[in-house]
C-alpha cells in the first residue's frame, strides 16, 4: 500500500505561505496513494504558471512544458502509451486562456487523462493581472478600473463542448478534493475538476475564508449527476452559493478507445521495420 511520501520530491518549494496550492499538492498525493498508483505509472503534465510548478514537487514522470500547451502534451502521451495515468496540472490562464483551444480539443477527443486547474482567478506567476475567470470589476495593477469583460465559466463550457466527468473542488476542503481526483481519475475518458484555490498574494476578494462560506457539496443536495440541464445551471452559480462536488458524470469510448491496434498493447511496445518504414519515407 503506498502512502503520499512514497510521491514526496525535496525540490525547493517557492509558493507564498498559505497559497491554496499546497492544500492542492496535498490532496493530489493522497488520492494517488490510496489509488495506490505507483509513480512509475503516472505522469503529471504543466505549462507555465505557479500551478504549472506542481509536478516539480512530485517523484514520478512528469512533463513541464509551454504554457497553455499542457493537454496536447498530455494527449500525445497517452495516445503513445495507454498504460499511463495522464493527469494535467494547470492554471486558469494557462488552461482557459493561452491554452483554451487546446482544452476545447480534449474535450472533443475525449482523451481519457484528468484536468485538475488551479482557478485562482488571476494570474499568479506575472504577478497579478486578469485572468479569463476574474470577475467583472476586479481591479488589478494593470486594470486598476476593474475587468470588464464577462468572466469565463470554464464548467459551463465544459458541458457545451460535452465533456463526459465535469466538477468543482475547493483547495480548502482537502478531503473532499481527495475524492474528487480519485473519482476523476476512475472515470473513463476526458475528465475535469476545476479548483477555487485562494491566491494570497494577488487575489485580495476570492480568500479562503469567501470561499468558505460560500461552497457547499452537491452530495448533500441529491443532485442526478446524470441531468446535464441541472448540471449546466448548478455550473453558472457564483455569488452567495456555490456549488463543490461532481455536477455531471456520463462515461464513453474515449479516443484511445477509437484507435485501431490499440487493444493490443500500448503503442511504445510495438516493434517496427525500419526497412519498411523507410520505403513508405521514399515513396512520399
Ligand atoms: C505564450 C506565453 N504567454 C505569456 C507568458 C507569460 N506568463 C507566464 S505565467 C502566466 C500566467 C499564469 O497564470 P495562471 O495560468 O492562472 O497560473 P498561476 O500562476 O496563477 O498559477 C503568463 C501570462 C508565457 N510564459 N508564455
Ligand atoms: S502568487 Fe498566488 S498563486 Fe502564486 S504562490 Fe503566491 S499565493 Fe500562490
Amino acid at each position: 500500500m503506498l502512502t503520499k511520501e512514497d510521491f514526496f520530491c525535496d525540490f525547493e518549494n517557492k509558493w507564498c505561505p498559505g497559497c491554496g496550492n499546497f492544500q492542492i499538492l496535498d490532496a493530489m498525493k493522497e488520492a494517488f496513494a490510496e489509488m495506490d498508483l505507483s509513480p512509475e505509472k503516472l505522469l503529471i503534465v504543466s505549462g507555465i504558471g505557479q500551478a504549472g510548478k506542481t509536478p516539480h514537487f512530485f517523484k514520478c514522470n512528469f512533463f513541464h512544458g509551454l504554457h497553455g500547451r499542457a493537454l496536447p502534451v498530455a494527449t500525445g502521451a497517452k495516445i503513445a502509451n495507454h498504460d499511463l495515468t495522464v493527469v494535467v496540472s494547470s492554471g486558469d490562464g494557462d488552461c482557459y486562456g493561452e491554452g483554451g483551444n487546446h482544452f476545447i480539443s480534449a474535450i472533443r477527443r475525449n482523451i481519457d487523462i484528468t484536468l485538475l486547474v488551479h482557478n485562482n482567478k488571476v494570474y499568479g506567476l506575472t504577478k497579478g493581472q486578469a485572468s479569463p475567470t476574474s470577475d467583472i470589476g476586479f481591479q488589478t495593477k494593470m486594470q486598476p478600473h476593474g475587468v470588464i469583460a464577462e468572466s469565463f465559466h470554464p464548467l459551463t463550457a465544459a458541458l457545451a463542448f460535452g465533456a463526459g466527468f465535469v466538477a468543482r473542488g475547493f483547495s480548502g476542503n482537502k478531503a473532499h478534493l481527495n475524492q474528487l481526483i480519485q473519482k476523476a481519475i476512475a472515470h473513463k475518458g476526458f475528465s475535469m475538476v476545476d479548483i477555487m484555490q485562494p491566491c494570497v498574494s494577488f487575489n485580495s476578494v476570492n480568500t479562503h475564508a469567501w470561499y468558505k462560506k460560500r461552497a457547499y457539496d452537491l452530495a448533500d443536495k441529491n443532485h442526478d449527476t446524470t441531468d446535464i440541464d441541472a448540471a449546466t445551471a448548478l455550473s453558472r452559480k457564483w455569488g452567495d452559493e456555490i456549488p463543490i462536488g461532481i455536477l455531471y458524470q456520463k462515461e464513453s469510448s474515449s479516443y484511445t478507445d477509437r484507435i485501431d491496434h490499440l487493444d493490443q498493447g500500448p503503442l511504445i511496445g510495438f516493434t517496427y521495420e525500419k526497412e519498411r518504414v523507410q520505403q513508405q519515407i521514399d515513396n512520399g
